[in-house]
């Protein structure tokens, strides 16, 4: 990805940001696993949105004293014993590169420096960290740390919270970003004409998830989550990543999946049948979710309010379930749909989100209504990706196949 975007990110949140404050963000590390093993890294969505690098141990400090911004980049120094064993680390010259930040300080000197800054005469006011939630406690560890470090250290100084102006920001998906989620769009939907053409009655359900992330991998990508295959009457478990069922002739297969792209993830759900031909039955269901589809598209808009979308769709699934005799009342859609019809997607799978939930400008959702009908072993969920603009919402999925139609020709 361009360079600008990480600098101009960095720019916007600096002008919300309140003045005399400085702002603390880090990449993470991996989590211990046991011994001198770890889990495998991934990156804080955050320091990644404002600095473009995805590399552990690095701090990023964004400071804004009588209105001057200065921004400070803390790299793991080279380690030519660590770098035998764990590969090259990031040199100050391509950290420069990468993220446009100019200065750029040793890690392990963090500590002593941001106590010199907090003791100057033109130390900041306030300190900003992410924290997840109200509770301070409910941060990341590092932040937490720091936090408590702040208290005991410096009770004076106020603590303020920057998820609120990174979720402002990162609701807002600049063309860069949606192109990100097209190409992890791209790559599932590939993924998914290879799992298509290989899906058979008597293949295991990870089987299906290996042929899936076997496509990403030639494709120098991964899954976005934990890829979720359920057949048969597993389908009803809406995060049924276990996967040791054999497939049945008969049953469809639930594939709830994606991919990666630069950190930028997809969110896509599709339903086939094993045998590669839908029943009467099952083709009825998957056209009341196909509609329920639409019907939410429909709803969504500028402005619209996240509440009202999903109100659309139970409305229209209390019309349709009656019509089909599986329901009397209105209220039993419950017990068969049973989750919300959509989330915001971005660099976090469940992306970021403002409170109110009100659609506007370029954010991007999910949509994924399902239907669960536990007695009959038919889960159906289909999921697509779309953009909101104010022309209206634009699906960046449509080309993954979805009418029984198109995925029994495909399959035949
Ligand atoms: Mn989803």
């Amino acid at each position: 990805m361009n360079r600008d975007f990480f600098i101009n990110n960095r720019k916007k949140f600096a002008e919300l940001m309140e003045d005399n404050s400085t702002a603390v963000f880090f990449s993470g590390n991996s989590p211990r696993k046991s011994g001198d093993q770890t889990y495998l890294f991934s990156v804080d969505r955050n320091f990644f949105y404002l600095t473009g690098i995805d590399r552990e141990n690095m701090i990023l400090l964004i400071n804004k004293i009588a209105g001057k911004v200065t921004e400070l980049l803390y790299i793991p120094p080279v380690d030519e014993v660590f770098e035998k064993w764990n590969g090259i680390l990031l040199r100050k010259e391509e950290a420069i590169e990468l993220s446009g930040v100019e200065s750029i300080q040793d890690v392990g000197d963090f500590k002593t420096q941001f106590t010199k800054r907090l003791c100057s005469s033109n130390r900041p006011d306030n300190v900003y960290i992410v924290s997840y939630l109200v509770s301070e406690d409910e941060s990341y560890d590092e932040y937490r740390k720091l936090s408590h470090w702040l208290r005991n250290q410096f009770p004076a100084m106020k603590i303020l919270n920057s998820q609120d102006i990174l979720t402002s920001l990162r609701c807002t998906k600049s063309e860069e970003e949606v192109e990100e989620i097209k190409t992890a769009i791209g790559y599932t939907k590939e993924a998914l004409e290879f799992v298509m053409k290989n899906l058979k009655p008597g293949k295991f359900e990870y089987q299906v998830r290996a042929d899936f992330e076997y496509q990403l991998m030639l494709r120098n990508s991964k899954p976005s989550f934990n890829t979720i295959g359920a057949s048969g009457k597993n389908a009803v478990i809406l995060h049924y990543i276990d996967l040791q069922d054999k497939i049945k002739d008969g049953d469809m297969i639930l594939l709830d999946l994606g991919a990666l792209s630069n950190n930028y993830a997809s969110d896509i759900t599709r339903t086939y049948p094993a045998n590669g031909k839908f029943t009467q039955r099952q083709k009825e269901i998957y056209d009341i979710v196909l509609e329920a589809q639409e019907v939410t598209m429909d709803a969504m808009h500028v402005g619209a309010l996240e509440t009202d979308v999903n109100g659309a769709v139970k409305a229209f699934y209390a019309k349709s379930l009656k019509a089909i005799n599986l329901i009397r009342d209105d209220s039993e859609v419950d017990k068969y749909y049973y989750h919300g019809v959509g989330h915001p997607l971005g660099l976090d799978v469940h992306d970021v989100a403002r409170r109110d939930r009100i659609m506007q400008e370029n954010n991007v959702y999910t949509v994924e209504p399902g239907l669960y009908i536990k007695e009959e072993g038919i889960g159906i969920r289909i999921e697509d990706d779309v953009w909101v603009t104010k022309n209206g919402v634009v699906n960046l999925s449509k080309d993954i196949i979805k009418t029984t139609n198109d995925i029994e020709n495909f399959m035949k």
